[in-house]
């Protein structure tokens, strides 16, 4: 089995101390980040599809979620792009009412490699706290706001009306998220929308640089 067959079959198992080395054992083999980030996506795909079924359960989805952050982070040093320029802020968040991480983070990691300052507010933050962040830090050009679940797109809604009804201006707001589609972005009055965090990069710096 190559070894990224074994980085996905360890993640989709939770193995947390040993997802890090198989993921350093299959850069070595010679796969590519971006195969190897896939695998793992691919993992946590069967994971939620095993848990739709009732096969899995939440401790196991948070295990392999863990296991897939491990990975990552070996990862990133890999993954990184051209972050010499300075492109501005970038604030991100889940919204509120929403503890799933796994995308937020990636994406960050990726606007960071394309050149942004990253402010990471975390899971579960609200509306307001997004403006105090926007106004609490220095040149912020792009605010990132992700929902995973289909019962928080109302908050996503809410957090991009505040912000938008806020007065603050000079930056752009992207949305993105599984549930989430560029015509609910559209809807909401998101300025852009992405499907996943390679596309989010690519947005974000059209954004700015447009
Ligand atoms: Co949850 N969960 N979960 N979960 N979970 C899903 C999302 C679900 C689809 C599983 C399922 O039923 N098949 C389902 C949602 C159904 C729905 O609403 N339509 C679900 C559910 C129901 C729940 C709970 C309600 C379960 C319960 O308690 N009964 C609960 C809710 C808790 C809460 O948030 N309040 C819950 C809890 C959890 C855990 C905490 C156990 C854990 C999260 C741990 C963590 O994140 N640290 C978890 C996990 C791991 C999952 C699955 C299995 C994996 C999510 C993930 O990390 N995917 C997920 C099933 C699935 O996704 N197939 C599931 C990998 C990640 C790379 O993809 O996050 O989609 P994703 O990010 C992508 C894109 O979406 C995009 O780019 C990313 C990378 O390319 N993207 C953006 C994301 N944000 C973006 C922002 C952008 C642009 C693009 O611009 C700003």
């Amino acid at each position: 089995m190559a070894k990224i067959d074994d980085v996905k079959a360890n993640v989709e198992a939770g193995k947390t101390k040993l997802v890090p080395g198989l993921v350093q054992d299959a850069l070595n083999e010679g796969s590519a980040a971006a195969d190897i980030l896939q695998a793992m996506v691919d993992a946590m795909g069967v994971v939620g599809e095993k848990f739709s079924t009732g096969e899995l359960f939440v401790p196991e989805m948070l295990i392999a979620a863990k296991a897939m952050a491990k990975g990552v982070e070996v990862l990133k040093p890999h993954m990184a792009g051209d972050a010499s320029a300075s492109l501005g802020t970038c604030i991100i968040g889940t919204v509120e009412g929403d503890l799933h991480d796994i995308g937020k983070n990636l994406v960050a990691m990726m606007i960071e490699s394309a050149g942004f300052t990253v402010v990471d507010l975390g899971v579960d933050v609200s509306a307001s706290k997004f403006v105090e962040a926007i106004k609490a830090n220095e040149n912020v050009r792009l605010v990132a706001c992700s929902g995973l679940l289909s019962t928080t797109m109302p908050a996503l809604k809410e957090t991009v009306q505040t912000i938008k009804a806020s007065g603050l201006t000079g930056f752009k707001v992207m949305v993105g998220g599984a549930p989430v589609t560029a015509q609910y972005a559209e809807a909401v009055g998101a300025d852009a929308y992405a499907p996943d965090a390679g596309s989010a990069a690519v947005k974000a710096k059209e954004l700015v640089t447009v």
